[in-house]
């Protein structure tokens, strides 16, 4: 039995993978800033959930945070660094300043932070799995992904630098990059715009947050001396597209 430390529990990918990791017999750390659905979430999963209401922003609270879980939950063995989001799909030139920030702000350095604070223990207990949830905004342009890509191409390199500082520490470190998936993600991007949301999937099937719980599921399942540094995946009706050339006249 394994103790998973979820960021971003309270909806999408991280609430499913709360479930599949319990269901599989592990106790999970539940972390998020909704309280009361995390509250709701561990009440369904019984004695082995945790929860911890926080802001990943904040640093100092990130850093107390195993000294401050229950004994019987502070040996995480894997991380899951899932808080994120996307605020807006402006261009450049237009952006919102204060979403940048708090882009930055939570899907850098929050997973810095939540990596820094778990890290020693892992590292004392000689194995420990660290997965960082980047996306394929952080490989592909997209008009709009300014920054949120941005932001996902410092996971992707991180992820990787991680490799190189943990080598011989017996601690995997795997970037999982989804496409398109069907969650609250676009709902926070849209400012609670439901129509604008919807129509982000409609006509094409989305992957779920299923899929992705299976798939980090899979990656942290493999034997110990298997690394998946970095894994995209996609709904079979998304693709990348042909180089945009703008023509005069
Ligand atoms: P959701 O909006 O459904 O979930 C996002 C989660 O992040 C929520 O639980 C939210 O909890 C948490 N969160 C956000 N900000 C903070 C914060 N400051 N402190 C603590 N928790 C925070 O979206 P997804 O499940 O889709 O997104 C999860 C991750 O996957 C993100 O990193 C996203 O960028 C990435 N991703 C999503 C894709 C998609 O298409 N859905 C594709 C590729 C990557 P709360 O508000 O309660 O704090
Ligand atoms: C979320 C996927 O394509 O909307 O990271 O940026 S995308």
């Amino acid at each position: 039995m394994a103790t998973v430390l979820i960021t971003g529990a309270s909806s999408g990918f991280g609430g499913a993978c709360a479930k599949k990791f319990a269901a599989s017999g592990h106790q999970v750390v539940l972390v998020a800033r909704r309280q009361e659905r995390l509250v709701d979430l561990a009440a369904e999963l019984g004695d082995q959930a945790h929860v911890v209401t926080l802001d990943i922003r904040d640093r100092q609270a990130v850093s107390e945070l195993p000294e401050k879980l229950p004994e019987s939950f502070q040996d995480i063995s894997i991380l899951i660094n899932n808080a994120g989001l996307a605020l807006g799909l402006e261009g450049v030139e237009a952006g919102n300043l204060d979403a940048w920030d708090t882009m930055i702000d939570t899907n850098i350095k929050g997973l810095i932070y939540l990596c820094r604070a778990i890290l020693p223990g892992m590292i004392k207990r000689e194995g420990g799995h660290i997965v960082n949830i980047g996306s394929v905004a952080g490989s592909w342009p997209y008009p709009g992904g300014n920054t949120y890509g941005g932001t996902k191409a410092f996971v992707q390199q991180f992820s990787r630098n991680m490799r190189a500082d943990l080598l011989g520490k017996k601690i995997r470190v795997s970037n999982i990059e989804p496409g398109m998936c069907d969650t609250e993600f676009s709902l926070v991007r849209f400012e609670g715009d439901e129509n604008r949301a919807k129509q982000v999937y409609s006509g094409m099937q989305p992957l779920s947050a299923e899929d992705i719980a299976e798939i980090i599921y899979w990656t942290t399942a493999l034997p110990p001396h298997i690394n998946v540094n970095q894994l995209e995946v996609m709904p079979t009706e998304q693709a990348w597209s042909a180089f945009a050339v703008h023509r005069e006249g």
